[in-house]
């Protein structure tokens, strides 16, 4: 904490309220059927994860994500308004329009995805770390996996062959304790999720208090650099999710209200930040209050261009389609 400037600080504080701002509206957005598609699932809660852990890489590495993944896309520098385009399937899009929320990329930022298989870009996380080794690039790949998807086999098999050919990944577990309605008590024998490099081998990088998001970028810096030059490494980040699994879902508030309300009262990223800030910086308060109005003032705009951006025509639906 003592080495980081204050300007990377509020950099961490603004990434994180621009996540938050964002998706609010998102959801807000699909309510009003402006965003459509399946599903929508927020990352709110999570924010100090997706920010801490970008913070680690350089812009030469790469990150793989499942469908929680607006929130990691802005982390990594991806502008809101081709990603609130992209949820609302306009040709502006990151995508073109044809990913939507579960699969938002941005190749010049290395920002490879938005998975909606469980567990399916596990392996998609081994591959690009063996193409790093094989073609000698010093680069990093950090593959975010939800709890739940740690009992699926691709997860076995991915962390398995990473450490194997001793590949250049971090894997980091986002634990918010759930997956769908299913508590982890009741889906995972080892529920300290990151005892599982063990059976691997692979080095522990232990449980990170997810919603600090100092602490994520300390821990998952040092897993960075013995990555970089070493293998893989394990994390556990323990956080929490704000909403239900996705917009569909409406019964989680309700089940896990005194939960939630602990969560959000007492360890919000965002709040944990800015107490830190403001008993660190006297006066600090304005800024962050400036901060909070330009976020803002960037989530009007990103959505003002997404609804003003045409759809795609039929050309560039069946452009770049495997049939
Ligand atoms: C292979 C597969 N099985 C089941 C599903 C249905 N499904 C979608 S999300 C989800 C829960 C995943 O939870 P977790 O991995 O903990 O991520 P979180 O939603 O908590 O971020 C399930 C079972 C799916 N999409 N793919």
């Amino acid at each position: 904490m003592a080495t980081l400037k204050k300007e990377t600080l509020l950099e961490w504080y603004r990434q994180m309220v621009l996540i938050r701002l964002f998706e609010t509206r998102c959801d807000e957005l699909y309510r009003e059927k402006k965003i459509t598609g399946v599903y929508l699932h927020l990352y709110s809660g999570h924010e100090a994860v997706g920010v801490g852990a970008n913070a680690a890489l350089k812009p030469s590495d790469h990150i793989i994500t499942a469908y929680r993944d607006h929130g990691i896309a802005i982390a990594r520098g991806v502008d809101t308004k081709p990603i609130m385009a992209e949820m609302m399937g306009k040709k502006t899009g990151t995508s073109g329009g044809k990913g939507g929320s579960m699969h938002i990329a941005s190749r010049e930022h290395n920002f490879w995805g938005g998975y909606a298989i469980v567990g399916g870009h596990l392996p998609l996380a081994t591959g690009m770390g063996l193409a790093c080794r094989y073609n000698d690039t010093d680069q990093v790949v950090i593959s975010f996996i939800g709890d739940a998807a740690t009992n699926n086999g691709y997860f076995h098999e991915a962390l398995n062959m990473a450490q194997i050919w001793d590949l250049p990944v971090v894997w980091i577990i986002e634990n918010n304790l759930v997956g769908m309605g299913t508590r982890i008590e009741d889906s995972s024998g080892q529920v300290e999720l990151h005892k599982r490099a063990i059976a691997y081998g692979m080095k522990d990088g232990g449980r990170v208090d997810g919603q600090d998001v100092v602490e994520v970028h300390r821990v998952v810096s040092e897993a960075v650099a013995y990555a970089r030059k070493t293998g893989p490494v394990l994390i556990e980040a323990m956080t929490y999710r704000y909403k239900g699994h996705g917009v569909s879902d409406k019964t989680y508030d309700k089940r896990m209200a005194d939960e939630l309300k602990e969560w959000v009262d007492n360890k919000d990223p965002i709040i944990v930040l800015r107490r830190t800030l403001e008993s660190k910086y006297k006066g600090i308060a304005k800024e962050l209050d400036a901060i909070d109005k330009d976020a803002s003032a960037n989530v009007d705009e990103a959505t003002q261009y997404a609804l003003d951006s045409a759809e795609p025509t039929y050309e560039d639906l069946i452009n770049n389609v495997y049939v």
